[in-house]
């Protein structure tokens, strides 16, 4: 009997708009992961296309809450950060890395703070240095091509790109000190959009799905949680940036043809058995 996986999700909840912990949390459990969470703040809705959004920062109850679970000896498989909302926070998940890191533990960072060449609300030049910090205690990071400038100083270019342009930056990228990279919303053409992986020493992989015009929320959050689900069911880092491209994908072509607001994020919902299936769960 294989012991089932723990993974400690540290995101926001936005009640509304499926997106952080109210993706990360079903995903990863529907995919066999005991999955705990910490919840960094609570919105009404995430802070994409809505107006009047309550907030109220969870900082106070993070440190606490660790200091219990210490008590507890609790270790993970997987450590997975998304969305975070101050520098103070981002030292928080150092901490968690440090203390609840079982053997073998994936540490893995989505430094969520912009795309398409524009930092959300909140964040600026000064978190992005920070979030690299974070980053480099990681062992694999998910950014998208404009975060992926943005940690690195570099100034965002546009795509199309070139392979040598996304070598690159994956290069780049790795010398923060991570095991792999998995980037992101790169595309050659205007016609396919993927990800492209690399472990450390090993040669670039690429994968692409058509792409759908339109800019549906919370797929960073469907792509990263499929993603941890598939290396905590065994799968390397090509396999699973695949499995997450595929999902994400299958989520977007069904939302879009359903035609709601996109505003709302995606239905992963129904797509969830076509997830166990990529996976061989089912
Ligand atoms: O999906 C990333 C995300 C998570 N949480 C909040 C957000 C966003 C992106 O905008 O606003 C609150």
């Amino acid at each position: 009997m294989n012991i089932q996986k723990k993974a400690l999700a540290v995101h926001d909840i936005s009640c509304i708009g499926r997106c952080s912990l109210t993706v990360a949390l079903p995903v990863m459990s529907a995919a066999g992961i005991e999955t705990s969470v910490l919840p960094t703040a609570i919105l009404s809705t995430h802070t994409g296309g809505f107006e009047g959004y309550t907030f109220t920062d969870l900082t106070e109850e993070l440190d606490p809450i660790a200091e219990h679970w210490k008590t507890l000896g609790r270790k993970f498989d997987c450590i997975y950060s998304g969305y975070l909302g101050s520098e103070r926070q981002i030292s928080i998940v150092e901490n968690l890395f440090e203390n609840f890191s079982g053997e073998n533990c994936i540490k893995l960072v989505d430094p969520v703070m912009a795309d398409n060449g524009k930092y959300y609300s909140i964040f600026n030049d000064d978190f992005a240095k920070r979030m690299a910090k974070l980053c480099s205690k990681a062992d694999i990071i998910i950014p998208n091509v404009t975060e992926a400038c943005f940690l690195l100083g570099e100034e965002y270019v546009e795509g199309p790109y070139t392979e040598s342009y996304i070598n690159n930056l994956l290069e780049m990228l790795l010398s923060l000190g991570v095991k792999g990279v998995v980037l992101t919303g790169i595309h050659y053409d205007d016609y396919n959009l993927g990800a492209a992986s690399v472990m450390v020493g090993e040669k670039p992989n690429y994968y692409f799905r058509k792409r759908i015009d339109g800019y549906y929320h919370g797929t960073g959050d469907v792509f990263g949680s499929a993603l941890g689900a598939a290396l905590l069911n065994g799968y390397d880092l090509a396999d699973s940036s695949r499995i997450a491209v595929d999902y994400t994908c299958n989520c977007i072509e069904r939302t879009s043809r359903e035609n709601t607001e996109i505003r709302y994020g995606v239905n992963f919902e129904n797509e969830i058995p076509s997830l166990l299936k990529l996976l061989k769960i089912i």
